[in-house]
């Protein structure tokens, strides 16, 4: 409902962050607008539990467009937040370059010019734009199927003073990244200390006279056994036979339009860009929709997971998104302030732009390996940072210890 902000902290370096003209703090959200106003929440429990709650607005530092205006040659640094529900954001800049420069948590390893940025739920990315061309620049968001407008940039022919150009073309590297790199060597080939499957179980209430199995994605997949999707491995859902779950597209209504039966997948390279079945989202609740954290070595599910750990310690959690799920989809996983963590690899891939992070995106079946660095003893939670699948069940807890002779 927008109850949210950002705190910006100011490094103590001066030359922390390369020079910029200016800097801008930006959210990314989206709301559900239904007959005019916020789409109801329901009291007694969450709603969307399958994929999380889309919104069929864009909003950028909470307007639905922003006009924003700077010189030719100006360098702005962006920080922004994804304070979205569920939606991923792939946020550009039309005619403008953009440079890479942090995370979560402080510098990345090393800036890299970019075209654009993935932004999950409770991600943050800080990212240099220089305005080299007069004219218009457009804020977007960019989906393998779609463009968003977020806002626009008018950039003035009178040059920004004084001239930073330059350091936008150096692109740095960072000593402290550097030197973890060396540290978590060790880190990459070992064991995991914990292991945790990300998964979900439904159950749809079959109608009476129940004869067909359809997926809510993939409405032409219909089978006459219960099953699964061979395109999204989703469980399919029983229907009656006349009434498979109409596609509808709610969360995209400000031009985009399928052709009836027209196959698309809105699920590229493992990201659910859109709600792809918004009838049956919307009645996936706790009670049908059971998202899970499970520790491999016990088998113990969300809650009953018992985690100690003590301040100094190196974890090394490898976090799996089941396929074999009745919903595989991306999670942002979130390990609140106990510590801080780095992403080793994804899929056996050695990350390779380290920055300290509280927050990883994993896309559907992806495996990640990453290092926490306990820091700050008590009783802490991580879990999903989708809203509806964190109060579905996506979440743990864990004590931390303070370090001996403390
Ligand atoms: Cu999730």
């Amino acid at each position: 409902m927008g109850l949210h902000g950002n705190i910006l902290v100011v490094p103590a370096d001066p030359g922390y962050w390369p020079p910029a003209h200016r800097e801008l703090v930006l959210t990314l959200d989206d709301v559900l607008i239904e007959d005019g106003q916020v789409a109801p929440f329901h009291r007694e429990h969450a709603t969307y539990s399958a994929m999380g709650r889309f919104g069929n607005h864009m909003l950028v530092g909470g307007e639905p467009e922003i006009d924003l205006s700077a010189k030719t040659g100006e360098i702005v640094r962006f920080y922004l937040t994804n304070t979205a529900n569920t939606r991923v954001f792939n946020f550009a800049v039309r005619g403008a370059r953009m440079k890479l420069v942090g995370g979560d948590s402080g510098r990345c390893e090393r800036e890299e010019l970019v075209e654009s940025v993935i932004l999950a739920p409770s991600e943050r990315i800080v990212v240099d734009v220089l305005f080299d061309t007069p004219g218009e620049a457009v804020l977007e968001h960019r989906t393998p199927e779609r463009t968003y407008r977020l806002g626009s940039v008018h950039v003035a022919a009178e040059p920004a003073e004084p001239v930073l150009s330059d350091w936008f073309e150096r692109l740095r590297t960072d000593p402290e990244m550097t030197a973890q790199r060396t540290r978590i060597a060790p880190y990459l080939a070992a064991e995991p200390d914990k292991t945790l499957e990300l998964t979900v179980e439904m159950d749809f209430e079959a109608p009476d006279g129940a004869t067909q199995y359809v997926c809510p994605m993939h409405p032409e997949v219909v089978s006459d056994e219960p099953g699964k999707c061979p395109k999204c491995a989703m469980k399919l859902m029983p229907t009656s036979g006349t009434s498979a779950p109409s596609p509808e597209h709610h969360a995209e209504p400000e031009s985009h339009e399928h052709p009836a039966g027209e196959a698309h997948d809105h699920a590229a390279g493992g990201i659910e860009w859109e709600d792809d079945m918004v009838e049956v989202n919307r009645t996936t609740t706790p009670a049908n929709t059971r998202w899970m954290l499970v520790d491999r070595a016990t088998g113990a599910v969300g809650h009953d997971i018992e985690w100690r750990f003590r301040v100094g310690d190196q974890v090394k959690i490898r976090v799996v998104n089941e396929m074999d799920s009745d919903h595989p989809m991306h999670h942002p996983f979130h390990i609140h302030g106990a510590g801080r963590f780095l992403v080793l690899s994804r899929d056996g891939v050695v990350e390779p732009n380290l920055v300290w992070t509280d927050t990883v995106f994993i896309t559907t079946g992806q495996v990640v390996d990453l290092l926490l660095d306990v820091t700050h003893p008590g009783r802490w939670m991580a879990h999903c940072h989708i809203a509806e699948h964190h109060e579905s069940g996506m979440m743990l807890n864990f004590d931390v210890e303070p370090a001996d002779d403390d």
